[in-house]
C-alpha cells in the first residue's frame, strides 16, 4: 500500500521503510532477480532498469518515490565556494582545477563575515541547507579550523550544514561533525573503470576512505557524480551500483549533468541525451529509494519540461541560487516559477 501524503510530510525519511517487495517486483519484472540480497544491486540488473520503456522506469520510479517521500517536496540548498581555484587536483571537468587554463580566477578563504552575510542571503530565499565548497585536494590543519567557525555560525542560524573540502584525513571529520556540520559532500563521480579517463591525481579508493570517515563521524552523506562526460550507459549504472551497494546508501545523491567549461579537457565532449539523464534520475530513484536525489549541476542549460520530468522521476533536492560554485544555476525566482508551476514545495 503507498503511504499518504500527509504520512510522509513531516519527516520522510525517518518515517519510511524500504519496501522489500516493491524492490523485488522491480528487480523480478526485468528478469534479474538477485536472491541473495534483494538490496545489493548488481550493475547488469541496473541497466536492465534504464533498458526499460521510458513509461515503465517512470512508473516503477515514481511509484518507489511515493513509498518513501512527499512526492510533492523538494529540498533545497545553496552553494557558496568558499576558496575558488588554483587546486592541485587534475579532474578532468573542472574549472578550479589549476593546471587548466579557464576564465575562473583564484580567491583565498573568504572572510568569515562575508560567508555569513551570503548565507543570510541564502536562508532569506528559502534555503534550507547550505553548502561551502572549497577547491582542496583536502583541508590542512591550518585550513579547516577557520571553516569550523563558519560551519559553526551557519548552523547557529538554524541552516542546516553541508561541505564540501576535498579529501578528508583521520581525525578531521570528528572536527567538523563537533562543529555542527549536517552533510559532507563527497563525489564518486564515475564507475570505477571510466574514472581514470577523467582524474589522475586521486583514486576511487582515497574517495571511498574519505567518505568512511565521514560515515563513521556520524555525519550524513552526500555523495554522486557526473553523468556526460563521456561515460557508456554501463559505466552510468556502475556508479550508481557503487552508491546503492554501500553498506549504508548516501543520504543525499547529487547527480550532475556535466557543466562544459572551455579550457577543461572535458570541454566538447559529446552532448548527453537529456532523457538518458532522466533515466539516470529513475534508476537512482530505484536503486536508493530512502535517498534524497539530487538534480544537481547542468540545470541552467536544461529545459524546464526535462526539469519536470526528473522530479517525476524522483528527484527530489536541487542547488538553489543563482550560482553554483563558479558556474551559473537558474536564478532563484526562476525556480520559484518552476515549482509554482509544477506544484512543488520547498521540504
Ligand atoms: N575540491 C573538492 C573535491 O573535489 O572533493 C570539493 C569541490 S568539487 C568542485 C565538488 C564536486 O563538484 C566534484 O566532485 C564534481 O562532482 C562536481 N563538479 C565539479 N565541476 C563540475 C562540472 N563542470 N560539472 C558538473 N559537476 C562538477
Ligand atoms: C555536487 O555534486 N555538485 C556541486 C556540489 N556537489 C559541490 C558542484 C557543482 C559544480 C559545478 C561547476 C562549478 O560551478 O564550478
Ligand atoms: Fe580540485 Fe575539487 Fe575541482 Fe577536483 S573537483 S580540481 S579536487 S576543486
Amino acid at each position: 500500500m503507498l503511504k499518504s501524503t500527509e504520512e510522509v510530510t513531516q519527516n520522510p525519511a525517518s518515517t519510511s521503510i524500504i519496501n522489500t517487495e516493491l524492490l523485488k517486483a522491480c528487480k523480478t519484472e526485468t528478469g534479474l532477480a538477485n536472491q541473495d540480497n534483494v538490496n545489493r544491486w548488481r550493475v547488469d540488473e541496473i541497466v536492465a532498469l534504464f533498458e526499460l520503456p521510458f513509461s515503465d522506469l517512470m512508473n516503477k520510479a515514481q511509484t518507489m518515490h511515493r513509498e518513501n517521500f512527499n512526492p510533492n517536496a523538494v529540498q533545497v540548498s545553496t552553494l557558496l565556494s568558499i576558496k575558488t581555484g588554483g587546486c592541485s587536483e587534475d579532474c578532468g571537468y573542472c574549472p578550479q582545477a589549476a593546471r587548466y587554463h579557464t576564465e575562473v580566477e583564484d580567491e583565498p578563504l573568504m572572510k568569515l563575515e562575508d560567508v555569513l552575510i551570503a548565507a543570510k542571503e541564502a536562508q532569506n530565499s528559502g534555503a534550507t541547507r547550505f553548502c561551502m565548497g572549497a577547491a582542496w585536494r583536502g583541508p590542512k590543519q591550518r585550513d579547516l579550523e577557520p571553516v569550523l567557525k563558519m560551519i559553526a555560525e551557519v548552523k547557529a542560524m538554524g541552516l542546516e550544514t553541508c561541505a564540501t573540502l576535498g579529501m578528508l584525513k583521520d581525525g578531521q571529520a570528528e572536527q567538523l561533525k563537533d562543529a555542527g556540520l549536517d552533510f559532507y559532500n563527497h563525489n564518486l563521480d564515475t564507475a570505477p573503470e571510466f574514472y581514470g579517463d577523467v582524474i589522475s591525481t586521486r583514486t576511487y579508493q582515497d574517495r571511498l576512505d574519505t567518505l568512511g570517515r565521514v560515515r563513521g563521524a556520524d555525519i550524513n552523506v552526500c555523495s554522486g557524480g557526473i553523468i556526460g562526460m563521456g561515460e557508456s550507459r554501463n559505466q552510468r549504472a556502475g556508479l550508481l551500483a557503487q552508491l546503492a551497494n554501500m553498506s549504508k546508501p548516501p543520504e543525499s545523491v547529487p547527480i550532475n549533468l556535466l557543466t562544459q567549461v572551455e579550457g577543461t579537457p572535458l570541454f566538447g565532449a559529446d552532448a548527453l541525451d537529456p532523457i538518458e539523464f532522466v533515466r539516470t534520475i529513475a534508476a537512482a530513484r530505484i536503486t536508493m529509494p530512502q535517498s534524497y536525489v539530487r538534480l544537481s549541476a547542468g540545470r541552467q542549460s536544461m529545459h524546464e519540461g526535462i526539469q519536470a520530468l526528473c522530479f517525476l522521476a524522483g528527484a527530489n533536492s536541487i542547488f538553489y541560487g543563482e550560482k553554483l560554485l563558479t558556474t551559473g544555476n537558474p536564478e532563484a525566482a526562476t525556480d520559484r516559477a518552476l515549482f509554482n508551476k509544477l506544484g512543488i514545495n520547498k521540504v
